[in-house]
């Protein structure tokens, strides 16, 4: 028995629906999720060089802290893969979430300057930036073309050899915080991918479920949807309930059980476990913090924790919404009255509401700086959710999972206040801004030692101001029209909030938010040809 009930079916799969698993397969390929098979080659020889380098790492910290050669040699080192390549859902756009694990002897600091040297004597190094202080200390990289995310655990061992898993948490004793929360990552994908019947079958609908996801605006955690650890094990348990069936039909029971699901009541892939740490395991009964989740979602390894906190009362009644719209369009194409491509269709979200706000974060600090201020916002925005949730005007908040980025090129201090304040009438120039790989070009190409200097430009003279775009759609409580929306309180406590984190820079950074009708929305949210919301349509919406 796989999980916490025994199954509800164990009906082997019927000829009818084989064939709708392979026409939802096709679906998959179609719409580009899978990558090709030179680039899977291409991410499997970068792994492999990557165990080399790690070992390479082990060895040299080893032989500098007097090791013998041999002992050297022995002290081992091992990567560990997580995320989505480690899940078996990853696309042509997606990196390679890698855990670098080794010995006691051979610490973070050794990782960030041994190893970090390593990768840069690698000749097709194209990026790297090492970010130390994070929650999570990273390197991101990228190798040959390929996006690799590079975390660093060492353990209370003398020796890492290569067969060494992560399964037995006794391991996790006499370790700092940092290689607790490295471990995580692995170890709980680890257990999602023991915990499955088939995973062969569970990585289709994997596949479907996070693309879906994807596509409807309800995949992000930070904002307050389920992330990709979430629906991976949404779509585990489903999978445990029905060991025998294809993927098509382990669809149709995901969106008819989680829809009718108990919240919130929790979804366990297995008991919960206790363990040898002093660490808080998710437990409801203990902590209220716990009790508040509203849809929980406990990930297997311990130590247990909710995946799902960040839900509010507007993102679950979304999420509740979006599966069941989803169930009637799966049901009918299980009947074959319909194709998967309908269950694929993009969301409405801007043209769903008559509200809008606009949450509009800008920096002067140029786009490393907005990448932080970013950051920063968009991890705030789920407050700003359940604020407004509280107000009797307000029914429902929706944030919407990604931001307009841009960067406007003015010629004054004063023409850059202009555009912080929403006015462009001043911009020269303005570009989209790829505020996750422009300030990560740490790159040490032969152009960049003597090209920076040479590229004298007029244009350099110009001032960069970026701005990122957040949407909160808002359905209104229907009052009778005697009320008037009141948003200044959330909002004030809002911009307080963005601005104690620690990335703030006052002199440089502004947040400003604004209410906006529907047809006052920028065009940069409605695709090429696509039909705007117009002042006549917008009347008859909440
Ligand atoms: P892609 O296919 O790469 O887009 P993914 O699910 O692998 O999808 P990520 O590479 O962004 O997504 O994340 C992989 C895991 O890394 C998920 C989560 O456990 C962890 N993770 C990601 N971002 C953070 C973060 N900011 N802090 C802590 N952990 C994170
Ligand atoms: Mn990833
Ligand atoms: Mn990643």
């Amino acid at each position: 028995m796989y999980g916490v009930t025994p199954p509800i079916s164990t009906a082997l799969p019927t000829e009818q629906e084989k064939k709708l698993n392979e026409a939802l397969i096709a679906e998959l390929k179609a719409q580009g999720t899978f990558e090709s098979e030179s680039e899977n080659k291409k991410r499997i020889a970068i792994l492999n060089r990557l165990q080399e380098m790690v070992e390479e790492f082990v060895r040299t910290v080893s032989l500098k802290k007097k090791m013998t050669e041999s002992m050297a040699k022995d002290a081992g080192g091992k990567i560990f893969t997580f995320g989505s390549y480690r899940l078996g859902v990853y696309g042509p756009g997606s990196d390679i979430d890698t855990l670098v694990v080794a010995p006691k002897h051979v610490t973070r600091e050794n990782f960030f300057e041994e190893f970090d040297a390593i990768l840069r004597r690698q000749p097709d190094l194209e990026e790297i930036s090492p970010v130390s202080e994070a929650y999570v200390p990273i390197i991101k990289t990228k190798i040959g073309g390929v996006p690799i995310d590079l975390i660093f655990a060492h353990l209370d061992i003398a020796q890492v050899p290569i067969t060494l898993t992560l399964k037995d948490k006794n391991l996790l004793r006499n370790i700092d915080e940092r290689d607790l929360r490295s471990l995580n990552g692995t170890r709980v994908t680890d257990e999602i991918l023991e915990l499955v019947p088939r995973p062969a079958v569970f990585k289709h609908a994997l596949r479907a479920i996070k693309l879906w996801a994807q596509r409807r605006a309800v995949y992000a955690n930070v904002v307050g949807f389920p992330g990709g650890v979430a629906w991976a094990m949404l779509v585990a348990r489903v999978c445990q309930l029905y060991p025998n069936a294809v993927g098509a039909v382990i669809l149709s029971r995901f969106f008819n059980i989680y829809t009718k699901w108990a919240w919130p009541q929790p979804v366990f892939l297995k008991p919960i476990e206790d363990g040898p740490l002093q660490v808080r395991v998710w437990n409801p009964k203990i902590y209220a913090g716990d009790r508040s989740h509203r849809m929980p979602v406990i990930t297997p390894a311990y130590p247990s924790m909710c995946a799902t906190h960040n839900i509010t009362m507007s993102t679950q009644k979304i999420i509740l919404d979006e599966m069941a719209r989803a169930g009637k369009i799966v049901d009918e194409i299980m009947q074959n009255k319909r194709p998967w491509s309908d269950f694929f269709v993009k969301h409405d979200f801007f043209h769903k509401y008559k509200y809008y706000l606009t949450i509009r974060a800008s920096t002067t600090g140029g786009a490393e700086q907005q990448s932080l201020w970013h950051g920063l916002v968009n991890s705030k925005l789920r407050h700003l959710v359940t604020k407004l949730e509280l107000l009797d005007t307000i029914a429902l908040a929706h944030p919407f999972i990604k931001s307009i980025d841009k960067v406007y090129y003015v010629k004054t201090d004063e023409d850059a206040k202009q555009v912080v304040a929403g006015n462009l009438s001043s911009v020269v120039r303005t570009e989209n801004a790829d505020l996750e790989t422009s300030a990560k070009k740490e790159v040490k190409t032969e152009d960049t030692a003597d090209g920076l200097d040479t590229k004298e430009n007029p244009e350099e003279k110009l001032i960069a101001v970026y701005t990122s775009i957040f949407f909160i759609g808002l359905r209104l409580e229907d009052l009778g029209g005697s009320k008037q929306l009141d948003i200044q309180w959330p909002c004030q406590e809002f911009t307080e909030m963005c601005k104690l984190g620690p990335q703030y820079n006052a002199e440089t950074d502004i947040v400003t938010i604004q209410c906006i009708k529907d047809y006052n929305l920028p065009d940069d949210v409605f695709d090429e040809g696509e039909e705007r919301p117009t002042k006549n349509k917008s009347k008859n919406k909440k």
